[in-house]
């Protein structure tokens, strides 16, 4: 067995950070598939009693440990690594700054976004869609301008903020109906830097359950 069990699924924004943060350090790790869509996983009484009370993925396994949140996932795998760490008091507190706003204001609204888009059982009303894709232009406008004269995040050096930010932003063009690299002229070569760091893929490689099978 590998030393990391990752819970994830190909389509989740949410374990890719996990799961891309496991291979960019070279952990020796492996998926475990949760069927999030079909079988409804993390609804079940028994996900919630064995798995995440949270009723959520990803879930990360090491020995006795078992960490649920990206967030705390990447800082425990960052702090073991001395990987994408930010350094010192105050590049701690930034890229926590940055993780919680993806968390709530970035990713937490293209995930749904997507998801009612591409994988809801019912058709999503248009006035959601509306108010989410609001509320994402307006965040992914904050994260360009960010991004403007910056490499990464923090600056020069890749850090776990960077790894959580891009969560869903390599998930195609086609599933969310708009193409963030064209609207926000910094993020694409943000990227593109990450997708050049040694050992990167991309989620649908990197997890299993691609292409999703209804
Ligand atoms: N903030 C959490 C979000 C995790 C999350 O919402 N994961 C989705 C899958 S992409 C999930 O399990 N959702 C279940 C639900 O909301 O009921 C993290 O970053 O780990």
């Amino acid at each position: 067995m590998a030393e990391y069990q990752l819970y994830c699924f190909a389509q989740s924004g949410n374990a890719y950070r996990a799961a891309l943060m496991l291979n960019l350090i070279g952990a020796d790790w492996q998926p475990v598939w949760v069927d999030f869509f079909k079988g409804g996983e993390t609804r079940t009484p028994k996900y919630r009693a064995e798995v995440n009370e949270m009723g959520e993925a990803p879930v990360l396994v090491h020995g006795e440990k078992k960490l649920t949140q990206s967030a705390v996932i990447l800082t425990y795998l960052s702090e073991r690594s001395g990987m994408f760490m930010p350094k010192g008091e105050d590049e701690r507190l930034e890229a926590l700054r940055w993780i919680v706003f993806d968390n709530q204001k970035v990713n937490g609204y293209l995930g749904p976004y997507r998801f009612l888009k591409n994988f809801a059982k019912a058709a999503a009303e248009p006035e959601v869609l509306r108010f989410l894709k609001g509320r994402i232009d307006g965040s992914l406008a904050i994260v360009n301008k960010r991004l403007d004269g910056r490499a990464f995040l923090l600056g020069e050096r890749p850090t776990i903020a960077d790894i959580s930010m891009c969560g869903y932003f390599y998930f195609p063009v086609e599933e969310f109906g708009f193409d963030i690299r064209a609207d926000h002229k910094n993020i694409g070569p943000w990227l593109d830097r990450i997708a050049a760091l040694p050992r990167w893929r991309h989620p649908y490689e990197l997890m299993t359950g691609y292409p999703l099978k209804l």
